[in-house]
């Protein structure tokens, strides 16, 4: 049976690429398997239809067959671990591709979206000018890390994997703060995810949403 996810049918980003069902566009595109798209609104992802597959009432969600999956770094991990091409065959290169996934999205993801969420949130709040400086400060803190990790390496271990999928994903979300520019190693690392052709295929089809239902 073909997977379906779920998707916004009008994202805030206006086809950016910044919702979490890209990551998994973007995985289901790096193993080949095929997929359809549920959209919903803001108000159906808080009814019971949608309640029932993520209980945060939130996407992306994925369904294949009896099995219903909510949160965007098990749906990649799952596609992962049933397909080629997203985890090495060696035990422990494979754990270490994982490690990288939660890396991205428990430490290097949060000063992202907070920094992303002070500037959507807070900027008119008195505080916001107070605040700024600390925020930017763990944001800059966690990439100074991760670009030092990197170095001049194209990948974070060895060939392309889920890791990179996650953590290239997550830091998109960092662009438009301007620091990511700060990291040239980490901003040449992003460019090269965009490159790949599964990248831009789930980039065109999650633009295309926009472009059909964003622009209603
Ligand atoms: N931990 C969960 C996961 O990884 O799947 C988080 C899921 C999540 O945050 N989903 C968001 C959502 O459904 C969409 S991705 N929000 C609606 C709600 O909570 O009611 C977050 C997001 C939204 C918009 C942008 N943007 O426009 O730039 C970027 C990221």
């Amino acid at each position: 049976m073909t997977p379906t996810i779920t998707a916004f049918a009008t994202s805030p980003d206006r086809g950016k690429g910044l919702a979490r069902d890209m990551r998994v566009r973007w995985a289901l595109e790096e193993v080949g398997q095929p997929y359809d798209v549920r959209l919903v609104s803001f108000e159906e992802m808080k009814q019971p239809a949608h309640l029932a597959l993520h209980p945060f009432g939130q996407i992306p969600t994925y369904e294949e067959d009896d099995l219903v999956l909510f949160e965007s770094g098990a749906i990649v991990l799952h596609l992962a671990e049933r397909h080629a091409g997203l985890l090495p065959d060696d035990a422990n290169a494979r754990a270490r591709a994982i490690s990288w996934m939660f890396a991205a999205l428990n430490t290097v993801e949060p000063p992202i979206v907070e920094r992303s969420m002070i500037g959507l949130l807070e900027r008119d709040e008195t505080w916001y000018a107070q605040r700024l400086p600390a925020v930017e400060g763990r944001l800059r803190k966690r990439l100074g890390e991760l670009s030092r990790r990197l170095g001049d390496a194209d990948w974070l271990d060895g060939a392309f994997s889920a890791g990179d999928l996650m953590m290239v994903s997550v830091l998109l979300r960092s662009k438009s703060s301007g620091i990511l520019d700060e990291y040239p190693n980490l901003s040449a690392y992003v460019a090269r995810g965009e490159a790949r052709p599964a990248y831009q295929r789930a980039f065109a089809a999650q633009l295309a949403v926009f472009e059909t239902q964003g622009r209603a």
